[in-house]
């Protein structure tokens, strides 16, 4: 690494595009040595974070997600704000990323001073990724954006690891024929503080509507996540900058409403102890892997859950009493 700290440190709280871009590699990184660094960047930042509002996006390929927050970005800026934008990938170690394509489908965005565009870490298995975007969230924030927003990529796993390090998170929905509820899992409804449905224009006004009708329907039987929270079915086009202002607003009211409720601050502990519990489990594995004594016992029972001998889990809870039993303190 060819940076301090203090300049690390100096850059993003400057806003220098180029030191934040820095810092996020550093953060993302898997070796050791640059974890004990990260660290250290990590703790001299942590009073400068946590002002900004972070926003999860998701919805089925091709919804219109980068789109809406090409445009959407713009008119947070517009308003005064800074906006950073990362995306989590959890395909993207198989596929080598499809984010680099996404970043050319927010050029505009891409030209403001006051925007910032991430692609997704390239590896990690799925927790850490979830957990490196969470770290390049609070860079961005000791940097001043006040708005961090996140495209899931995909389906599957991405949509519970992004609503858990966000705010608010918001579903792009399109019109589809027949039925409008196959298709979204029951979890993603449940998870849902606002939808937006994409690509409405005059000729399938109706349809959305009937559309907005379905939804409501299915929310209505859906446990609230927010106390007096309906959550808002709005309708619009991110490509015409259509309903684009509603969802500002009503981002507004949501976290006015979860200050009110102290929901806010509670939902970010809650958030910070997955936080704390993924750690926990990643350094004992590190430093286990690490310490020469633990190593053939390491390897001997993951052999056995390799060849399923038995099965892993069991294997893994012997190994870990194990551990446990070695350490003269307990
Ligand atoms: N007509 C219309 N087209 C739109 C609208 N919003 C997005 N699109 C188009 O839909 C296509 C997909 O948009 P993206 O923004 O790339 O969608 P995405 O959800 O980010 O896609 P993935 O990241 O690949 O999952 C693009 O060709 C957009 O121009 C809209 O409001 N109206
Ligand atoms: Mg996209």
């Amino acid at each position: 690494m060819n940076f301090s700290i203090k300049e690390l440190t100096e850059g993003i709280k400057s806003s220098d595009k180029r030191l934040l871009a820095k810092a996020i590699t550093l953060v993302e990184s898997k070796k050791p040595e640059h974890r004990i660094l990260a660290e250290q960047l990590l703790k001299e930042i942590l009073p400068f974070t946590g002002k900004s509002i972070r926003i999860g996006i998701t919805g089925t390929p091709g919804a219109g997600k980068s789109t809406f927050i090409e445009n959407f970005g713009r008119l947070a800026i517009s308003k005064g704000k800074k906006v950073a934008v990362l995306a989590i990938d959890p395909s993207s170690s198989l596929s080598k990323g499809s984010i680099l394509g996404d970043k050319t489908r927010m050029e505009e965005l891409a030209k403001e001073e006051n925007a910032f565009i991430r692609p997704s870490p390239s590896s990690g298995f799925l927790g850490g990724v979830a957990n490196t975007t969470f770290e390049t969230m609070l860079i961005c924030e000791a940097a001043g954006y006040d708005f961090i927003l996140i495209e899931t990529v995909g389906v599957g796993q991405s949509e519970v690891l992004v609503s858990d390090i966000t705010d608010v998170f918001l579903f792009l929905k399109i019109i589809g024929g027949g039925d409008e509820l196959q298709g979204i899992k029951r979890g993603i409804m449940e998870m849902v503080d606002l939808i937006f449905i994409n690509k409405v224009d005059e000729e399938n006004l109706n349809k959305a509507k009937n559309t907005k009708v379905e939804l409501m329907r299915a929310l209505h039987f859906m446990h609230s996540k927010e106390k007096d929270w309906k959550v808002p079915v709005l309708l619009g086009s991110a490509l015409n900058n259509q309903g684009l202002d509603e969802v500002f607003a009503q981002i507004e009211a949501l976290i006015s409403l979860k200050i009110k409720n102290k929901s806010f601050a509670k939902n970010r502990e809650n958030q910070a102890e997955k936080r704390f519990d993924y750690w926990v489990q990643e350094y004992i594995l590190q430093k286990t892997k690490a310490e020469k004594d633990l190593q053939n016992s390491y390897g001997f029972h993951k052999k056995n859950a390799s060849e399923l001998k038995s099965n892993p889990s069991s294997e893994a809870k012997v190994f870990v009493e194990k551990l446990f039993k070695n350490n003269p303190k307990n």
